[in-house]
């Protein structure tokens, strides 16, 4: 069983060092001791992050701190998460859906949008991703093109929540409400910001965002055509 406080201490440490190495070597060694590359995301990365987003918002820490940061997560992801999640959970079956994944206008976060797209594609998602800064009307004009059955929206500034609601009402306006599920994550939204823009879920981490497509693709299945 992980120590994840122990972990995150050491994760944070590395960030805060910009210590590349020894990052991906904890990374590599918490795998090779049992973590699966989903509970170090979720126990370790993403608690490191918020700290290092505290440390900032203390101003502890600055911009160019924050940005290495996020570079060496985006490393650790890329050489020994990602592969990992891959190798172990590829899925061979049919397509289970497909999403639609943006950021909000505005919002240049991508961790954590990005891991929500990879465990989709590995549970056999179709996922259809249009990277950040996306403004509603391409939100819409993608879900229409791409012919999706779910919409996930996410940010992580508040400033850019605006713009989700932005969404759910150029849906409504067009009479496409009812078309696609609609679902939200990413830190800056909140349970009563999620039922007051009149979304289907709101999802938490990236393993939860799987489980509510999951279930909305069942009940799509159960309904009459
Ligand atoms: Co920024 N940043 N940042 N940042 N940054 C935050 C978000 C902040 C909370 C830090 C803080 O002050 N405490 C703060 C926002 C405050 C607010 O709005 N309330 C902030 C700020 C202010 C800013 C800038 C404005 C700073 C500046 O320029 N002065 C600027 C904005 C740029 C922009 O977007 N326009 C900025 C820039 C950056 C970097 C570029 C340096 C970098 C991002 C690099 C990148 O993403 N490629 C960065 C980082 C790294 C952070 C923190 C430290 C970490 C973000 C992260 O990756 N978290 C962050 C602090 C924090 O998060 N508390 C912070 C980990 C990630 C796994 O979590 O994305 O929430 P998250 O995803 C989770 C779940 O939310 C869920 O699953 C994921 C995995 O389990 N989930 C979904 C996400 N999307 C989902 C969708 C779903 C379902 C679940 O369904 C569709």
């Amino acid at each position: 069983m992980a120590d994840w406080n122990q972990l995150q201490n050491e994760l944070l440490e590395a960030l805060l060092n910009e210590d590349e190495d020894a990052a991906l070597s904890l990374a590599r060694q918490a795998l090779a001791e049992g973590a699966t590359p989903t509970e170090f995301f979720t126990d370790c990365i993403t608690p490191a992050l918020v700290e290092i987003g505290n440390r900032f918002e203390s101003l502890d820490i600055y911009l160019p701190e924050m940005v290495v940061a996020a570079e060496i997560v985006q490393h650790m992801n890329d050489e020994v998460i990602q592969p990992q999640i891959t190798a172990a959970q590829a899925s061979q079956a049919a397509s289970q859906g497909k999403v639609l994944l943006a950021m909000a206008q505005g919002d240049l976060h991508d961790i954590g949008k990005n891991m929500v797209a990879l465990l989709l594609r590995v549970n056999g998602f179709e996922v259809v991703d249009l990277g950040i800064n996306v403004p509603p009307q391409d939100i819409v004009a993608g879900a229409e093109r791409e012919q999706v059955d779910i919409i996930g929206m996410s940010s992580l500034l508040t400033t850019c929540l605006p713009y989700m609601k932005d969404t759910m009402d150029m849906l409504q306006a067009k009479g496409l409400r009812d078309k696609y599920a609609v679902i939200v994550g990413g830190a800056a939204s909140t349970p009563e910001f999620s039922a007051r823009i009149g979304v289907d879920a709101q999802g938490h981490t990236a393993a939860e965002a799987v489980r509510i497509c999951r279930s909305i693709m069942a009940g799509r299945r159960q309904q009459p055509a």
